[in-house]
């Protein structure tokens, strides 16, 4: 019998309210049902709209600094528990045990990191330009904030928002992705341990459709955090602005390494591999596109793909997988799809191209390594995210070319360069446009206390992490204190 999992409303797990429920199944052995969760409609998200709404008016007077100790609470908790949870991650999705682990350690530091603005949530004080009047701003929550987070992050991700979204003072209703509830319900069950008041936080799970949709469309909810697909982040955007309600969107990447004549080789392999093919490729942060220099291509391209090709596909808790599955069914097909597109483009597919079917990846969605060469910078797998393992090398003459194609796609989330040539470096540091860009790394090692997100079609302006995570969740007041005991105007009005 496989374990049943609530939703969790104003403080209790409570079933659907249809009854309804859904199965979790381990993308590494489709036979293996991970767990049973509830199937969430639109009552259960009013539900939660509602308590998160109740409690909106507490936790907003609720002490920053108070709030705060909920969080280191959970953070020391998580600590205790992170090696269950990691083993529980990759049953659900699939990404190596050492990925899992720092997913929640990554959930870790960003509680950690955020609680420690519990004593901070700095506004400004400056003079006034009358005299016996006090200027200052300060930071206030935004209000009801729905957090939808997608499955290859399952617990880091959601850490992201849920954690200042908290600290600054706002209520959340929380709709993970469907592919990755367990890894929720274990994230929200530490708030309820650590003591977090009833409503404050919820959690409904369910599908986009069914769960997300009536969250997102829901009059009470002010502001929208959602990590996720491109379409799904537009339909976010379209339906806030005629809300004007505000939307904090993290979508897609088609991040490119640079490999320049000059790169130390083997160090730009390892981040290649790493970025290529690390989380199966499933990251928005992976390196889908290696732009490398004629005069070191052949070399690259040979010992790269040598490496690829020795990685192992496999079921994420051995020791011996490099390479966990794809996390489902319809985006195995879309992997395999743009491997089909890929050559009928006239690109070379040089290893992989197929499903994964070595012994004991016989009842999951693996798919091999795969690596395009004569790679035209405009086709659509140079172009288009596939979410999988699949790697375009793209060869360029020159460092200026090089920057032109990391720059020519519609997305700009991350970006890398290997070049030894201090000047390239900084060349490269300013005329990438993107969010996040690596020297001498891969594309992807995010650390919670820096902005995270990116410019194009990736964002829309908001960056998660850092203290620019607390401008998504607050509203800035202004307040104006005038002790003169007469009518003082501004712009010397007389
Ligand atoms: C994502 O791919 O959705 O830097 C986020 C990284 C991670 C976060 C990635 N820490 O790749």
């Amino acid at each position: 019998m496989s374990a049943i999992y609530k939703n969790f409303i104003n403080g209790k797990w409570v079933d659907s309210v249809s009854g309804k429920t859904f199965e979790n199944r381990n993308p590494a052995n489709k036979d293996e049902i991970v767990g049973i969760f509830q199937k969430s409609n639109t009552e259960d998200v009013n539900r939660a709209v509602e308590a998160a709404k109740n409690s909106a008016d507490m936790w907003r007077k609720y002490p920053a600094p108070k709030r705060a100790e909920i969080l280191y609470r959970v953070a020391e908790m998580l600590i205790k528990k992170k090696e269950d949870f990691a083993c529980d991650m990759t049953r659900e999705m699939g990404k190596v045990l050492k990925e899992t682990r720092g997913d929640v350690q990554e959930a870790i530091d960003m509680t950690y990191y955020v609680a420690g603005e519990g004593r901070r949530l700095f506004g400004d004080t400056t003079p006034s330009e009358l005299p016996n009047k006090f200027c200052m701003s300060v930071r206030i929550p935004v209000g009801i904030v729905a957090a939808i987070t997608p499955w290859n992050f399952p617990m880091a991700i959601p850490s992201w928002k849920i954690a200042p979204a908290l600290v600054t003072g706002n209520t959340v209703i929380f709709k993970p992705a469907s592919d990755t509830p367990l890894s929720a319900v274990n994230f929200v069950k530490l708030f309820e341990d650590a003591g977090l008041p009833k409503g404050v936080l919820n959690m409904v799970t369910g599908t986009g459709t069914e769960a997300g949709e009536p969250l997102i469309l829901h009059k009470d909810v002010k502001l929208v955090s959602f990590t996720g697909s491109s379409d799904v982040g537009r339909f976010v955007a379209t339906d806030c602005a005629h809300k004007m309600k505000r939307c904090s969107l993290e979508m897609g990447g088609k991040n490119a390494i640079i490999v320049m004549d000059d790169a130390n080789l083997d160090l730009a392999i390892e981040g290649a591999i790493w970025g290529g093919f690390g989380t199966a490729g499933q990251r928005c942060t992976a390196a889908s596109r290696v732009v490398v220099h004629k005069a070191v291509a052949k070399d690259f391209i040979s010992k790269f793909s040598e490496r690829a090709k020795a990685l192992r596909c496999g079921d994420g808790l051995l020791p011996t997988t490099d390479v966990g599955p794809i996390i489902n069914e319809s985006q195995l097909n879309k992997v395999h799809g743009y491997t089909k597109t890929g050559k009928g483009e006239g690109a070379k597919l040089l290893i992989g191209g197929d499903m994964c079917t070595d012994k004991g990846c016989e009842k999951g969605y693996f798919y091999k390594p795969t690596i395009f060469v004569d790679v035209d910078r405009n086709m659509r797998i140079a172009q288009e995210e596939i979410f999988g393992p699949t790697v375009s090398i793209i060869t360029v003459g020159s460092f200026e070319e090089a920057i032109d194609v990391v720059n020519g796609i519609k997305y700009g989330l991350s970006s890398s360069i290997y070049t030894q040539d201090v000047n390239k470096a900084f060349v490269a540091m300013r005329d990438i446009y993107a969010g996040i860009t690596y020297i001498n790394s891969s594309t992807i090692g995010a650390e919670v206390h820096l902005p995270f997100g990116g410019v194009n079609q990736t964002g829309n302006g908001h960056r998660e992490g850092g203290t620019t995570a607390l401008d998504i969740f607050t509203e800035w007041k202004t307040l104006y204190i005038d002790y003169s005991g007469r009518l003082q105007k501004a712009q010397s009005i007389e």
